[in-house]
């Protein structure tokens, strides 16, 4: 017999040494045996743990125990009968895995530039398959499925098959400005009607996936959400096996698991490859995701194997089928993934003669039949019918897949696979057969999309299948009930200003928030969201007001018990507290965002985050919520480059707005006083609770504290639109004039110049507040596509509207770099300066750092006094 333990120095051989002595191995394992047998698995596992316990104490080190064999977790014994109709389902799956493929081939025929994936579809068409016919739950109460981004093609080709999307359509396949395109991607900005979750970068979708399943979780621990209702509904998540290398797909696995989230199931769809090569060509990539999600705490399926492995396993009474199996790396996988029967008999199971024994009777093509894991349906079923059962875990598949499945030898398996969009038709042919599609010649030759005739026995299983899941999916519905909010007049205590009391714009905001709490029909609905910044935006007063939300509300007595405004955590509390975790923070803000959408139910969050940290370190976030039609306020806080004084380069953010500018349905504004905050978050939230528009809402606050002043009457408008003249000069005509404007506190420095131009240098200045440079930009923009569209008509921008009568020249400073004062140049009337803070951010006081940025009173008066003597050289 082989001596399995000389293996010489593979991967396996490193983390599992050598046995000196077999026989008494042998004797603990029988004796193991003998104590299942007669007392059962679970006695087993207790001595198994007072064993490690006592091991610890004499200080044995313990192996690692966080991976089991490389077979499936699912054994024959425990695998359900498949409920479903096997021979009709492949049938299905065939055509199917055509029209996702024949969608991207025709694509690259018409237009080589296009691209477009088969490879990652042909891998995961199971899965879905499986998830599909006898899984995903449609209707208001179904599941949530976050579709591996690539893998987008298969969807479409299902609800193809489904009558949802027409042969057109799937003709436009990644051709989406005539308007009836398919996006490359799921994008429910672009498809507003059919996609729910942004994925198409990776990463997003698995963390998005997490914080929707614990938001889930929260609706239905406030009572938002009915817990009945609600119970079976399941979260499910596709990645790729390269994509888990993410830092945001591993970032919530230990949320997951605390908060036992078992609404969630994960399918990672290990086809051991990503776009270069071999996720883990030296190692196993499926055996350090089990390591990963185990260590968390989830529960780990492995789906390795399909059912003509389950014979062999079963007569390796020896064990060498799975060391041989532990001995191979992916890298080798992939080779034995790429080649066919013969070389895999000689290459992998001729290795050892008691492997080449139980291959024996097998012909090379039985053995190029031999399956993996997430190629059978009936093992895929077994283990997701495990993960939606399972309780108070998450649960993870490890479904081991081959990239390219069946495209033979002109993809599957091969190192360039992921970008291969073509094939001829002799590769057409292979799979036609392979599959065996009902496609004639000529079908082949023009790739046509093939549709069962309705009365077929494929359709009306498909459809009877999707009925008795509650319908089709993936769909998105923007059908949402309205929410009460305050009219400004309720606001009146924040429009009248402080009384010469000195605040910040950020005091200000959580005053708005404590009285938006209290709003009869509102408040429950508000998810205020930090990521461990509550006490830094003076948010604490929340904590013992509305309470923290934690799924086993407070198990210990506070420290600051005794305290008036202690730290309340309980099941049914409202902030969501997550920690430092911006991405995690953002994606439950996501949730609760989009929760109109996914859940009918309106909610409006607030997430408070250091602003430097939003659109910098997660933007990509950001663009996913746009991308998800999202609805809420992103307040940054601490904003600024120079009102943030003490923190730094790291700190200080100056470019935020310009970014944000970026992004179509992003409301920004920069406000200076508090009652422009008031005015821009109640119109807030008349666009998106009553008029239900698709936008969110970006708004700066600050943390400097300076006597707020009343609402001026009539600026309501300018505040919205994004100026408004804030102090027109009372110096007699005849003098020098400028006009100067700024946003956020630099409108104090703005403010202050103007009073040094008319006292000391007795030059009239009239002082504009910009509320938000983006949003006069957007003005400007729309207004001249309109005038370009209506020849011989003028219609003025707001900026234009402003500045008329006005001459200049024009002066503007803001926090930001100057590029944001930028933004509206094209519609300023006379000759503009901006000022701004380009550069990096520094540690100093704020005068300091103003007066270097040169965004101070004295730099601002300087720069209108060089205008106006530029403006009086060149004359009128
Ligand atoms: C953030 C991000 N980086 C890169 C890409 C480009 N990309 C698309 S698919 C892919 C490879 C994915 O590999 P894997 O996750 O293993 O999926 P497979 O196609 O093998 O199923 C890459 C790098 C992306 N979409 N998003």
């Amino acid at each position: 017999m082989t001596d399995l333990s000389d293996f010489g120095s593979s991967a396996f051989w490193r983390v599992n040494p050598k046995d000196p002595d077999p026989e008494e191995t042998r004797e603990w394992l029988d004796a193991l045996d003998a104590l299942v047998a007669a007392e059962g698995r679970e006695r087993a596992t207790y001595l198994l743990r007072r064993l490690l316990e006592h091991a610890r104490t004499r200080r044995v080190q313990l192996p690692p125990v966080m991976n089991t064999p490389y077979h499936n977790t699912i054994g024959l014994a425990q695998q359900p009968q498949f409920p479903g109709n096997l021979e009709i389902e492949q049938r299905l799956s065939a055509i199917v895995r055509w029209n996702a493929l024949a969608m991207v081939v025709r694509a690259n025929r018409a237009f080589p530039e296009l691209g477009g994936h088969i490879a990652s579809y042909a891998s995961t068409a199971d899965l879905f398959e499986v998830g599909f016919n006898h899984f995903f739950r449609a209707g208001r109460t179904g599941d949530l499925v976050y579709f591996q981004p690539h893998s987008a093609t298969g969807v479409y080709a299902r609800a193809f098959l489904e009558g949802r999307l027409d042969e057109e359509q799937l003709a436009h396949y990644r051709r989406e400005t005539g308007g009836r395109g398919l996006s490359s991607y799921p994008h429910p900005r672009l498809m507003p009607d059919f996609w729910q979750f942004p994925t198409g970068s990776m990463g997003l979708g698995p963390i998005q996936a997490i914080y929707q399943a614990r938001f889930m979780k929260y609706l239905a621990d406030r009572g938002i959400l009915d817990g009945d209702e609600h119970r079976c509904r399941k979260v499910w998540a596709f990645a790729g096996d390269g994509e888990m290398d993410e830092p945001e797909s591993l970032a919530g696995l230990s949320l997951a698991a605390r908060e036992g989230l078992d609404n969630l199931v994960f399918v990672v769809n290990c086809n051991l490859q990503r776009l270069d090569g071999p996720v883990r060509g030296n190692g196993s990539v499926i055996q350090e995701l089990e390591g990963l999600f185990g260590g968390a705490g989830w529960n780990v399926v492995k789906l390795l194997w399909g059912a003509d492995w389950d014979s062999l396993f079963a007569r390796d009474d020896d064990g060498v089928l799975l060391q041989r199996l532990h001995e191979t790396v992916d890298g080798e996988f992939q080779t034995y993934a790429a080649t066919d029967g013969r070389f895999n008999r000689e290459h992998f199971f001729n290795k050892y003669p008691e492997l080449q024994a139980l291959i024996a009777s097998m012909s090379d093509d039985d053995i190029d039949r031999l399956h993996r894991g997430g190629h059978d349906p009936v093992k895929i079923h077994a283990a997701y019918d495990a993960a939606v059962r399972h309780q108070g875990q998450p649960t993870v598949i490890l479904a081991q897949t081959k990239k390219g499945y069946g495209m033979g030898h002109w993809g599957q398996g091969k190192m360039t696979t992921h970008q291969q969009k073509k094939l001829d038709s002799e590769a057409l042919s292979a799979f036609r057969d392979r599959f065996a599609l009902a496609l004639s010649d000529d079908d082949l030759e023009q790739v046509r999309f093939v549709k069962p005739a309705a009365d077929s026995p494929e359709m009306k299983y498909l459809h009877a299948r999707r009925q008795a899941l509650g319908g089709y999916l993936p769909v998105r519905s923007s059908v949402a009930p309205g929410l009460p909010f305050p009219p400004l007049a309720a606001l009146a205590k924040l429009l009248d200003g402080s009384h010469g009391r000195e605040q910040s714009t950020t005091m200000v905001f959580v005053q708005l928030l404590a009285q938006l709490l209290k709003y009869p029909g509102l408040g429950p609905r508000i998810v205020p969201i930090v990521a461990d910044e509550a006490r830094t935006f003076g948010m604490q007063s929340l904590f013992r007001q509305i309470g923290i939300y934690s799924a086993v509300g407070q198990l210990y007595e506070p420290e600051d018990h005794d305290e008036l405004l202690y730290y309340k955590e309980a099941k049914d509390g409202q902030i969501l507290e997550e920690g430092i975790t911006e991405a995690g923070a953002m994606s439950s803000w996501i949730a609760a965002a989009t929760s109109y959408s996914t859940h009918a139910v309106p909610m409006l969050p607030f997430y408070a985050f250091y602003s430097i940290f939003g659109f910098q370190r997660i933007g990509d976030l950001i663009w996913a919520a746009a991308d998800s039609r999202a609805r809420g306020f992103l307040i940054g806080g601490t904003a600024g480059r120079t009102t943030l004084a003490g923190e730094g380069l790291q700190h200080q953010d100056g470019s935020s707005h310009l970014v944000a500018s970026t992004i179509e349905s992003c409301v920004a504004y920069d406000p200076c006083f508090g009652y422009e905050l008031a005015v821009i978050l109640q119109d807030g939230m008349r666009r998106m609770l009553e008029a239900q528009e698709d936008v969110f809402y970006y708004v700066t606050v600050m943390n400097e504290n300076y006597a707020q002043p009343p609402l001026p009457a009539g600026s309501e408008e300018g505040i919205r639109r994004g100026m408004y003249l804030l102090r027109a000069s009372a110096l007699p005509e005849g003098r020098s004039r400028v006009q100067l404007a700024g946003s956020g506190t630099i409108l104090r420095e703005v403010l202050a110049a103007a009073e040094l131009l008319e006292q000391e240098h007795h030059v009239a200045a009239d002082v504009w507040s910009v509320t938000s440079f983006t949003e006069l930009r957007r003005d400007g923009l729309e207004c001249e596509h309109w005038n370009r569209g209506h020849p011989g008509q003028s219609r003025p921008c707001w900026v234009e509207q402003c500045f008329a009568g006005w001459p200049g020249p024009f002066v503007a400073a803001s926090d930001y770099v100057r590029a944001v004062a930028d933004l509206i140049r094209a519609w300023v009337p006379g000759r503009y300066v901006t000022l701004g803070t380009d550069g990096y951010g520094r540690s100093d006081t704020r005068a300091n750092l103003r007066a270097y940025f040169g965004v101070d009173r004295a730099a601002i008066c300087a720069a209108a006094l060089e205008v106006l003597d530029a403006a009086a050289v060149a004359g009128p």
